[in-house]
């Protein structure tokens, strides 16, 4: 099963719209299998963000994911990668579509709401950056007889 991680970030948490977004992938039908809301390091915002190291908004990028609690997210689903992206929408906030979460609740390119890895690679590596193993879960070993 395809897994991707998604992370509100500090302006999606202040402005209380984690429910919010987890309803949006939970009622698409993909499975929440680990989060947590946490205070991330500047070493793991170095590391998730290593692909923009020397841009202009890298400092700025950095600043702010590392400015408040961000709540860190697992799921799983066929093609969660792909089709999560498209619920996000667009990085430029002139071109996020509105019915995406950036296009319905972000104004701001560099205030935009959430993150989603963008290929198989980076889920995996940004999952172990946030994740130990024993932290998600596997549905497949649980009683799924009510639903
Ligand atoms: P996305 O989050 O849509 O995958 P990336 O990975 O290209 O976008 O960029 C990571 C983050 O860097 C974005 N979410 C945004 O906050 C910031 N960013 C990207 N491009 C710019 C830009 N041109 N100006 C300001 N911030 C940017």
């Amino acid at each position: 099963m395809e897994k991707t991680f998604l992370m509100v970030k500090p302006d999606g948490v202040q402005r209380g719209l984690i429910g919010e977004i987890v309803k949006r992938f939970e009622q698409k039908g993909f499975q929440l299998v680990g989060s947590k809301l946490v205070h991330i390091t500047k070493e793991q915002a170095e590391l998730h963000y290593q692909e923009h190291k020397g841009k202009d908004f890298y400092e700025r990028l950095v600043n702010f994911i590392t400015s408040g609690p961000v709540f860190a997210m697992v799921w799983q689903g066929d093609q969660v990668i792909a089709l999560s992206r498209a619920m996000i929408g667009k990085t430029n906030s002139l071109e996020a579509a509105p019915g995406t979460i950036r296009g319905d609740y972000a104004i701001h390119t560099h205030l935009n709401l959430i993150h989603g890895s963008d290929s198989p690679q980076s889920a995996e590596r940004e999952i172990g950056n946030f994740f130990k193993p024993d932290e998600l879960v596997d549905y497949s070993k649980v009683i799924q007889q009510w639903i």
